[in-house]
C-alpha cells in the first residue's frame, strides 16, 4: 500500500531496521551518508536501493531538513553505487517513488538503481 509521505518518520520501518542491521540485506555499499543493498524483488538484472542514513520519509522531507553535507553525500553515494555496479558506461535508471501517487511503499527515502539491460522508454 502506498504511504502518506507527509507522515512523521517511523523508526520501525523496514529500511530503518535494515539500516540498523536488525534485518539482513545484501548490502553492496556504505559510507557516512548512505547504504545500498539489493532489492528483494528485482525488476532488472541490477536493482539496488540507496537510502540515506538519516531519518527521512520523502524527497521533500530530505530536502527541507537534511543538511547540505547529507544531501551532497547522498547524491555522491548514488553515483558511487552506480559506478561500483559497473553501470556508468552501459547506462542505468534512477527512480524515487514518493507518496501516494508516486506509489511509495516504504516510508524511508530510497532511490532505485536499475540496470543490466536496455530499459526502454520511461513509463509514467
Ligand atoms: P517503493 O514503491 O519505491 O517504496 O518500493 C519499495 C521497494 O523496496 C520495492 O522494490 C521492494 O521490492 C523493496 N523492498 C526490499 O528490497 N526489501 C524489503 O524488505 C521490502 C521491500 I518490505
Amino acid at each position: 500500500m502506498p504511504i502518506d509521505a507527509t507522515q512523521p518518520y517511523d523508526d520501525q520501518n523496514i529500511f530503518a531496521k535494515i539500516l540498523r542491521g536488525e534485518i539482513p540485506s545484501k548490502r553492496v555499499y556504505e559510507d557516512d551518508f548512505a547504504i545500498a543493498f539489493h532489492d528483494i524483488n528485482p525488476q532488472a538484472p541490477t536493482h539496488l536501493l540507496v537510502i540515506p542514513k538519516g531519518a527521512y520519509v520523502s524527497w521533500d522531507d530530505f530536502s527541507a531538513r537534511g543538511s547540505d553535507a547529507e544531501i551532497a553525500g547522498f547524491v555522491r553515494a548514488v553515483g558511487s553505487v552506480a559506478r561500483a555496479a559497473g553501470l556508468v558506461e552501459p547506462g542505468y535508471r534512477l527512480l524515487a517513488n514518493i507518496g501516494g501517487d508516486g506509489h511509495q511503499e516504504v516510508p524511508h527515502l530510497h532511490v532505485h538503481v536499475f540496470g543490466g539491460r536496455p530499459l526502454g522508454p520511461m513509463l509514467a
